[in-house]
């Protein structure tokens, strides 16, 4: 298998998936074209667990972009590939290590210690494992955000000149994962009002076509669109 910066980019994605929502933001920022391919991850089961999903990527997640014909897995490093492997499109990383350390550490923070725990496969178990009601499951998702969003906030204190983005005054990969997390917030009715910060950084990132085209609801795959 060989691949070059030329080949398609297929993106394997649900419209309400944030990692994949991750993903979309970043190849937009980049520029780079893209064919969108739906992964349902409820019908039937999830499509995402049949065999012919499975074999592109074993963790049976999206989502997964096909560079060519090879399977790229985990938001985060799709997102770095993009930016290693498109070095002349808009960079989604500072180039001081410090600020490229810190945007690591705010995108990690969600994408490793909130998302986690309020995946699909984690609220399935819930419900069919351990029989937690519907009430309780949401419940246990806003308990993960609001402790996670509690630090980012703070972290933005400290960190964050104001400028528009999370570090600096260009999105970053720290932006592509917060704006999805604020949805998936807002869809399980976190109250946003104690972070202004967050809150001041996603109308920033919105505000760009980037952004917005890559909105869940705007997606091909996403009820009514
Ligand atoms: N760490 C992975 C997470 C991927 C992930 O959990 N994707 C979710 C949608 S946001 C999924 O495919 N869930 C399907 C399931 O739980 O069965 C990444 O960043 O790509």
């Amino acid at each position: 298998m060989s691949v070059a910066a030329g080949d398609a980019l297929t993106l394997y994605g649900y419209w309400r998936s944030s990692a994949a929502y991750r993903v979309r933001i970043g190849l937009r920022l980049k520029g780079l074209a893209h064919t969108d391919v739906p992964v349902h991850l409820v019908r039937g089961g999830g499509e995402q667990r049949q065999p012919a999903y499975a074999a592109r990527n074993p963790q049976r997640l999206v989502p997964t972009l096909l560079h060519g014909d090879i399977a790229l897995t985990q938001s985060l490093a799709i997102l770095e590939y993009l930016d290693e492997a498109w070095p002349d499109a808009p960079p989604l990383l500072p180039r001081d290590p410090l600020s490229r350390q810190r945007v690591r550490a705010l995108a990690q923070l969600v994408a490793c210690e909130i998302h986690p725990l309020n995946n699909l496969r984690v609220l399935q178990a819930l419900e069919h494992d351990w029989h937690i009601d519907p009430a309780e499951r949401e419940r246990w998702v806003r308990r993960w955000i609001v402790e996670g969003f509690a630090a980012f906030e703070t972290l933005l204190g400290q960190w964050s000149d104001g400028a528009g983005a999370c570090i600096g005054d260009r999105p970053t990969i720290a932006d592509c994962t917060l704006v999805p997390q604020v949805y998936n917030a807002r869809r399980f009715g976190v109250d946003l009002a104690p972070y202004p910060k967050i809150r001041a950084v996603e109308a920033a990132c919105l505000a760009m076509p980037a952004f917005d085209a890559a909105r869940p609801e705007l997606q091909p795959d996403a009820p009514g669109a």
